[in-house]
Formats: C-alpha cells, structure tokens, sequence
C-alpha cells in the first residue's frame, strides 16, 4: 500500500481522470451500504448481492462505453449499472419494490435493466448473461455500426456451459464483445479454483481463440488502461476480447451472508487492498476530499426518496409481465 502523496511518484498519472473513477467508486459504495440499511430496515425485497470491494472493475471499464453501448451484468449487478449511467433513484426503487423502479417494481435486485444507458439487464441465472452477450453482439454485427457488447460475469460463471457456447459464438464470428471474469474468489460459498479444471478463466478463452489479459481488478487504473487498449481494439472490429480481472468479493455473497466459510484474518488482510483505498493512496494530500460525504449525500436522498414512494397500484400488476394476450384468460 502506498501512502496518500504517492501521486506524486507517478508523473504520468491523470489526476482528473483518477478523479472521476474515485468518485464513481464511491458512488457505487454508498448505493451498496444504502441497500444493505434496507436490508435491516427490512424494505429490500429479496436478496441483494454486495459489489463491495469489486468496484475498480466496473468503473475502469465502463469509463470506455459510450452510452449506446451495451453491457449485461449478473445477480451482482449493482456497480456495473451504475458504472453505465443509470440512475440511483430508480434502482433504490426497484429494490424496494416501489413505483418508478426500473423495472416497475417487479424484479427486484437481480432484474434491474435500464435500456436508456444501455444496460441490458442483471441476470439471476448464473453465465446465462454470456450468451445473451453473444446474441446481442451480433445484432449490433448485423445491424452495422461500432457498438461494443460488454458482459461481466464471475469465476463461477466459467464452469457453467453458456460460458463455452458464448465465448465460441463470438469467435466464430468475430463479434464485438468484450467478456469480463470478475474474479473475486469464490461461488456463492464454494472457493472456485476447488471447482475448477485446468488453468481457469483466460486459458479456457485463449483455448477457444480469444485474446486474454489478466489484471489486478482491484487497480483502477489498470482496469482502465487494460480495457481501453481491448475495447478500441474491438471497436475496429478485432473481434471479441477476454478480460480477467482479480479481485476480492468483501461483503457476503448476499447482504444477509456472514460469510463464516472464511477466516476473518483472509478478509482483513484483503481489505487492505480495497480498490477505493489504493485509489486514493495516489493522490496528494487534499484531493479527493469531499467525494465520499458527496457519494453518501446522493445515495442517502434516492434511499429516502425511494422509501417514501408507494408501491404500484395493482392495476399495474400484469403490465409488463406478458407480452401478449390477456393473462387473467390465459391462466386457465
Ligand atoms: C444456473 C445457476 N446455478 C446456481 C445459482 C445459484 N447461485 C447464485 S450466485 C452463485 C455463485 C456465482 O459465483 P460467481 O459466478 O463467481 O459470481 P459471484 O457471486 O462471485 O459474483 C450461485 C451458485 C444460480 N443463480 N444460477
Ligand atoms: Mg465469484
């Protein structure tokens, strides 16, 4: 760990730049402590999945998708959406089942989509985002244009089939999609690497004919620039692209994990390379003063604001669920 001033060693760094991915970090830590209040508030309806201590991942890359890009997250999918431009208050919403939640109210968590920024959607079925991904990637191909398809998904994800289907569709046809292992260590309760054949994540990608990159997913700035270099590359139609970043997952799988399946001294020691902390760590003394207390105002408010909205009217309550026909005829 470096102390703050550290900056200060490292001539090239773009102190704005930082800036901007520090705030953003914070952002997604204080929608997530929030969530988590609505947990013992008891008002979070269903399970939420804390991006804590993963947020150097959706930020270093969301920094290089346009808005009309389109990204595909996972039941831990908080960051990665917020990282894409949605809007805090419509997400507090959601989780708490509210009116205006970005999905009405009916998904919860592990639902949230916002095609605005083009976010296409959290996934609660593990690596079914990845073929998804594919699918999308190749609309985007089909269609013409330069759109890139990012999809995050963890180490678990890769021991799942859609995992080989995606990653072979895109090389097959050389779509623009960038995938992301996030690599935090663990499948719900399981360490992954005791679940996993062969060399993991980038091997397998690299077995199917991906370029692959390992990064620290904890350094934001190595987030950035590995994932500036891959999206530019896809962008000019290089074909789809495999990052696999390294991280820690600090919270529980869920907000009500205790997470007593490791030791408490393995967590604290990975604390210490909270991405939020090393970030900070790089600037000088003074800078960056104000970000958290900012990040924690904004959340607080789409907390409140959210609490205080009421629930759907049940006349609401087949909107959006069924495409076609009349679902109270169709139920029987
Ligand atoms: C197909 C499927 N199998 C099992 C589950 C239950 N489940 C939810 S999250 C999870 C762990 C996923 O681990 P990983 O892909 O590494 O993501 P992480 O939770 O670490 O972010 C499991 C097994 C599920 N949601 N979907
Ligand atoms: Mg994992």
């Amino acid at each position: 760990m470096t102390s703050s001033g550290a900056g200060a060693r490292r001539p090239n760094l773009d102190r704005a730049r930082l800036l901007a991915h520090l705030a953003q970090m914070w952002r997604i830590r204080a929608f997530e402590e929030q969530a988590l209040h609505g947990l013992d508030d008891k008002i979070v309806l269903g399970a939420i999945h804390p991006y804590i201590g993963q947020e150097a991942i959706a930020v270093g890359i969301c920094a290089h998708l346009r808005r009309d890009d389109l990204l595909l997250s996972t039941h831990r999918g908080h960051g990665h959406t917020l990282a894409k431009g949605a809007e805090p208050l419509p997400m507090m919403r959601e989780l708490f089942g509210r009116e205006g939640g970005s999905c009405g109210g009916k998904g919860g968590s592990m639902h949230i989509a916002d095609f605005q920024v083009g976010m296409l959607g959290a996934n609660g079925v593990v690596a079914a985002n990845i073929v998804i991904a594919a699918g999308a990637a190749h609309a985007v191909k089909l269609k013409g244009g330069d759109q890139v398809v990012c999809c995050l998904f963890g180490d678990g994800a890769i021991n799942r089939g859609p995992f080989l289907e995606g990653l072979n569709w895109a090389k097959v046809f050389n779509l623009p999609v960038l995938f992301v292992c996030e690599d935090n260590g663990f499948a719900a309760t399981t360490r992954t690497k005791s679940m996993t054949g062969g060399d993991g994540p980038s091997a397998r990608a690299r077995a199917i004919g991906l370029a692959a990159e390992e990064v620290d997913g904890n350094d934001v700035l190595a987030v950035d620039a590995a994932a500036g270099d891959m999206i530019a590359a896809i962008r000019a139609g290089g074909g789809p692209r495999f990052l696999h970043a390294h991280t820690y997952r600090l919270s529980g799988h869920t907000g009500s994990d205790p997470a007593l399946y490791r030791p408490k001294e393995e967590v604290e020691a990975r604390r210490q390379e909270d991405p939020i902390t090393r970030a900070a760590a790089l600037l000088a003394d003074g800078e960056g003063v104000g970000l958290r207390e900012a990040a924690v105002a904004e959340m607080k408010q789409a907390y409140d604001t959210a609490k205080a909205t009421g629930f759907p009217p049940a006349a609401d309550a087949f909107r959006d669920v069924q495409d076609a026909g009349d679902p109270r005829r169709e139920a029987f």
